[in-house]
């Protein structure tokens, strides 16, 4: 039987990978049409996304980048949980990008398939938020907060140490009451790393996805692909495409990208080369 993943109704099949396209609604500091421009805006880039392939599309009101202002929790739903709501009446596989339960109940309610957390659902109330909603789970690991994160990260074995708490989270989980199936490891690429940590645990994928759960990797216009290439976030296709092959090479079967056409096309082309059919 094909391994499966189950985000709420949705069951995706993971004999070939799959595509996260990432949609911010963060207010757009140059449109000052209000949250109606911005969530219509937010709305027809989703469907470009799912029009071209895209097996998730996942939705975050709070920025994670450093110095970023904190959200308060009723202005994050006001964000997000329209556009979930929407789109998951459309029939789209909706996975929310939050740290907070509240907000997961609310996105749950809504409609979400998964709960996307930077910090792996640690948060008071988070694991049980998630397990009673049927969701799938996305368990990320963070060294550190946003705000502190980049500045002097060390590990004495970044692999082991990722490896160690993504296992640890699964097994909460799992306690917690969320099925095997629903969970989803992710190394946090940028989050707390440096570009030789970042590099290291690429390369150890394939162990990471040996603890049998799906990986996803989020590589695309990271700062390390800018650190490689010398290019701005706005010129790295090209980087992220490679990174995104990469990954799944290495046994990724999830990518969470900007640019879902082309990393579709990509995909494509490295699944013919790469099926044994
Ligand atoms: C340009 C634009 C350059 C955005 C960098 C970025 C991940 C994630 C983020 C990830 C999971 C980002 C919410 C950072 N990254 N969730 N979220 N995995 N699961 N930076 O790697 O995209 S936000």
């Amino acid at each position: 039987m094909p391994r499966q993943l189950v985000c709420g109704r949705h069951a995706f099949d993971l004999s070939r990978p799959l595509v996260m396209g990432i949609l911010n609604v963060t207010p757009d500091s140059f449109s000052d049409g209000g949250r109606y421009v911005d969530q219509a805006r937010a709305l027809d880039h989703a469907r470009a996304m799912a029009a071209d392939g895209a097996d998730l599309i996942d939705i975050g009101g709070e920025s994670t980048r450093p110095g970023a202002a904190p959200v308060a929790q009723g202005e994050e739903i006001a964000r997000v949980i329209g556009i979930t709501a929407t789109l998951a009446r459309e029939g789209v596989a909706v996975s929310v990008d939050t740290r907070k339960p509240a907000v997961m109940r609310a996105a749950i309610a809504a409609g979400a398939a998964m709960i996307n957390d930077v910090t792996a659902l640690t948060a008071p109330g988070a694991l049980e938020a998630c397990a009673a909603g049927g969701v799938g789970v996305c368990l990320m690991h963070m060294r550190g907060d946003p705000t502190s994160m980049q500045l002097a990260p060390a590990y004495v074995d970044v692999v082991r140490e990722v490896g160690e708490f993504l296992r640890i989270r699964a097994d909460a989980c799992i306690v917690a009451g969320v099925a095997r199936n629903r969970i989803v490891l992710d190394p946090g690429f940028g989050f707390g790393k440096t570009l030789a940590h970042n590099l290291e645990l690429l390369r150890a994928l394939p162990g990471l996805a040996a603890l049998g759960y799906p990986v996803l990797a989020g590589l695309s216009r990271k700062s390390a692909l800018g650190l490689i290439t010398g290019r701005a976030a706005a010129d790295r296709l090209a980087a992220s495409l490679a990174a995104a092959l990469a990954a799944v090479t290495r046994g990724a079967s999830i990518v969470r990208v900007h640019d879902v056409r082309e990393t579709v096309d990509a995909l494509k082309v490295w699944s013919a080369i790469a099926r044994t059919a």
